[in-house]
């Protein structure tokens, strides 16, 4: 990591400047990038991987005892019943004919505080995000690039489960652990499966699952998550692959900072912003993981769809997967 006593801290505008961009691939109006490439083709090339109708949902349980895992500086979503029977039983109920009663909720969360995608233009350098579109576009809301035509469009194709943790031995990986192109490439192959050019990445670091396990102060402590880490040919391979998505269980999708540079997040940058790639952030892959493992079947059908909020930053979802 940069030492900002004496080193220059490298600049994603210098790390990022040869880097390969989609920007106006798919026109200057586009604001879902890299899933422009999930044609009806390729939805039914997911279709065609399921083999056994298993569902399994990849969203994380919101409201768990303890909080939830959420990105430092967010809070846990916070859930309020507005009515219920004790309303009723104080006679502060409202009354409907034949005798009605019901219950209401309200939730006030952060939309990246569980499982969600991330609007494209969420995160920007140069002061441009995704499609070259002015940052200045997100003040007040985001007029461009919001996650509501990523919600609209939905996200439909083959997803591949490549499970890092269970590969390396581990529970789940460390603090800071990262994951390299080549290490997605032997998973693939030990797990007797090929990444294919358009393929939804959904990969298991077990990281989440540690804020269960171990509680929340511990997973907090010099907080830098695992995952994959910034390297031009990871970024030239997601080019190449044309990926449309990247799922993991881990808040950020990549390792906090990046161990060279000292760079916070840069294939949010790299991937996100330039490739127009879309993020699926803290999922649960802890049954299909070891759905995975029983069965053997890594790739299937992946579906999700955020929820419409027009003018977000992202948006919560639960991916559903079919083997
Ligand atoms: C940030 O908001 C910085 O990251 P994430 O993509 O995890 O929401």
């Amino acid at each position: 990591m940069a030492d900002g006593a004496t080193t220059k801290q490298t600049t994603l505008h210098e790390l990022l400047a040869d880097s390969p961009t989609n920007w106006g691939r798919w026109g200057p109006d586009d604001e879902v990038g890299a899933l422009n490439f999930l044609t009806p083709a390729e939805v039914l090339r997911g279709v065609q991987s399921v083999k056994q109708g298993k569902v399994i949902t990849i969203g994380m349980a919101i409201g768990n005892k303890g909080g939830d895992p959420v990105w430092p500086g967010r809070t846990s979503a916070l859930r309020t019943m507005i009515l219920d029977k004790g309303h009723y039983v104080a006679g502060k109920g409202p009354a409907f004919p034949g005798g009605l009663e019901y219950a209401d909720d309200m939730v006030v969360m952060f939309l990246q505080g569980s499982t969600q995608y991330d609007a494209l233009g969420h995160t920007w350098y140069d002061d441009k995000i995704w499609n070259g579109y002015d940052a200045l576009t997100t003040a007040g809301g985001m007029e461009k690039d919001s996650v509501f035509p990523i919600a609209q469009r939905g996200v439909v194709g083959r997803g591949i489960f490549l499970d890092v943790a269970r590969a390396r031995g581990k529970d789940a990986l460390d603090k800071g652990e990262e994951i390299h192109l080549q290490d997605l490439l032997d998973v693939a192959k030990r797990q007797g499966v090929t990444i294919e050019k358009h393929d939804i990445l959904v990969i298991r670091t077990g990281f989440l699952n540690t804020f269960f396990t171990q509680g929340a102060a511990k997973f907090y402590e010099g907080f830098n998550e695992p995952g994959l880490a910034y390297s031009k040919e990871l970024v030239q391979w997601f080019y190449e692959m044309e990926i449309p998505a990247l799922c993991t269980d881990t808040i950020a999708n990549e390792t906090t900072i990046h161990k060279e540079t000292g760079i916070a997040l840069p294939l949010h940058c790299a991937l996100m912003r330039n490739l127009g790639v879309t993020l699926n952030e803290i999922c649960d892959l802890e049954e299909l993981g070891q759905s995975c493992a029983d069965d053997k079947q890594y790739t299937f059908l992946y579906a999700a769809a955020p929820i419409k909020f027009k003018n977000a930053t992202g948006a919560p979802v639960n991916p559903i997967v079919v083997k």
